[in-house]
């Protein structure tokens, strides 16, 4: 084959276009990465988008959202334990893992730990051989959703903690978590370290130091050992980080980016919710929040369900913030998610479900100001072919192009979704929506961080032409998707 390279000058950049002159088609090579950029395991975490969190434990039953650490193991007997129900119910809300509370700060395990007594082996509970973890994560794979432990450092029962014996008690069990039970997606390290507690008979408070106590890079070292695709959730990673509420709400913009030097799990502070730009790390958001008010399932919080309506605003205010929604389903003392949140979530789902069945976009015809080396492989037609793994670029020097999406018939929708492309980084600071209205161009919406996700949710807008600017970007963009959707506007 006849291959002739051409180096073309634009705006001082240069781009590298290789003709193959036999086949007919031009190879031009893609945009060089911006900044920090995910890692293999962040890139598959971001893909999942929406997961839950289970909260189950001896609170359960005591009605306590922290134990205290004093429970006695008799106290955890769920009467109708029931793993795939429970999975069932998240999978058919949309989730792509669940994430279980092998052990909250009372230190109960729901595993039959060999490190302690303080566990599912001495209760009731299928006379004390049943293994919630074991139920849940082979339910998981059952039903094809991930799993991922929750295993609080702060441990309220143990006569340890607070010395360095703890540690190794700790970095046991969490070995004992990642060896016993299948594939792990993440594991989710709590930074909340109270004080006072049963401390095995002192009850006393005990304060730590968060920056030294727990030696996280050595154990951070176990997880990578034995799960490397998992990644690790804590206020400060170092995959994932914390979003600073409870609440389940980026902050606008929600970069995926932060200044990690100095931090450490256990701190908090605005950075959290909005990111860093610039950042000198890869390390985006989860959003995590209940379906009721507390983490743990009340019987007197069974009217506090979250609505629909709020789960959708969370929804569109996490997810497409392009960080990740993890939504707590506390089991209750069956063992089992209530009535009362599956009718909820039944809904929310339908509701998602409905709008993103058909997305408008793929009927346009898309005309962008520029194509990267006017090459097919950076056409804006990626755009609309719903794979993350293609996308529309420019050349190098253009950093704030238009595309405009014309359709034979007026559409109507209210949602705009937008992906960049993330291997190549963050790269996008500002872009702005137009509709074409009374012969000419009217802007409907604005925003800045795009990342994973950016989900515009507004009033209806129904045109026969959109026009999306980027206004503000370092280097040119990289977009793997527009896509246009209409939330049904009868509720049922
Ligand atoms: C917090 C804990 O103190 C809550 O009980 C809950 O587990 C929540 C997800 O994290 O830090």
């Amino acid at each position: 084959m006849n291959i002739v390279l051409r180096a073309a000058l634009c705006g001082g950049f240069l781009t590298l276009l290789s003709t193959l002159t036999g086949a007919g088609s031009t190879v031009v090579s893609p945009p060089q990465p911006f900044g920090p950029v995910p890692t293999e395991r962040q890139l598959g975490w971001h893909e999942m988008e929406f997961y839950g969190f289970l909260h189950f434990t001896v609170n359960t039953f005591t009605d306590k959202e922290w134990g205290y650490g004093d429970e006695e193991e008799k106290v955890f007997n769920p009467t109708d334990f029931n793993a795939d129900q429970i999975v069932s119910v998240a999978k058919h809300a949309g989730m792509k893992g669940l994430i279980l509370t092998a052990k909250h700060h009372d230190g109960f395990c729901l595993w039959p730990s060999r490190y302690t007594e303080h566990s599912v082996k001495n209760s009731p509970w299928k006379r004390g051989h049943g293994d919630v973890v074991k139920e849940v994560s082979a339910a998981c794979r059952r039903q094809g959703l991930k799993f991922g432990v929750y295993l609080s450092p702060w441990d309220r029962n143990r006569k340890d903690y607070g010395r360095p014996e703890y540690i190794t008690y700790y970095r046991n069990e969490l070995r004992e978590l990642l060896t016993n039970y299948g594939d792990v997606f993440t594991v989710w390290f709590d930074g909340a370290n109270g004080g006072d507690g049963f401390y095995g008979g002192a009850r006393e408070k005990r304060q730590i130091d968060n920056r030294t106590y727990y030696d996280w890079e050595h154990t951070w070292q176990i997880v990578r050992q034995l799960k490397p695709v998992a990644v690790m959730f804590s206020d400060a990673g170092p995959d994932v980080r914390w979003v600073g509420n409870e609440d389940g709400i980026a902050g606008d913009p929600c970069w995926a980016t932060l200044n990690v030097e100095g931090r450490y799990p256990g701190g908090s502070g605005a950075h959290l919710n909005s990111g860093e730009r610039p950042g000198t790390d890869w390390l985006p958001a989860e959003c995590d929040v209940s379906i009721r008010p507390g983490w743990f399932y009340h019987a007197s919080e069974d009217g506090r369900v979250k609505s629909p309506q709020k789960l959708l605003d969370i929804y569109y205010k996490s997810v497409g913030r392009g960080a990740c929604l993890n939504l707590n389903l506390p089991p209750d003392r069956r063992g089992r998610i209530h009535e009362d949140d599956i009718r909820s979530l039944t809904e929310f789902r339908r509701i998602l479900d409905a709008t993103f069945a058909h997305d408008l976009a793929r009927g346009a015809k898309l005309t962008a100001s520029n194509t990267r080396g006017g090459a097919k492989q950076f056409a804006p037609k990626n755009l609309v072919d719903h794979r993350r793994d293609t996308y529309w670029a420019t050349d190098d020097n253009v950093t704030t192009p238009e595309l405009v999406l014309a359709f034979r018939k007026p559409i109507t929708f209210n949602v705009v979704s937008l992906r960049e492309y993330l291997p190549l980084g963050q790269r996008v600071e500002a872009f702005a929506l137009d509709q074409f209205k009374d012969g000419q161009w009217a802007e409907f919406a604005r925003g800045t961080s795009i990342g994973n996700h950016r989900l515009v949710r507004g009033d209806y807008v129904t045109t026969d032409k959109v026009r999306l600017r980027i206004t503000q970007s370092p280097v040119c963009p990289a977009l793997a998707e527009f896509g246009l959707y209409a939330e049904p506007t009868q509720p049922r």
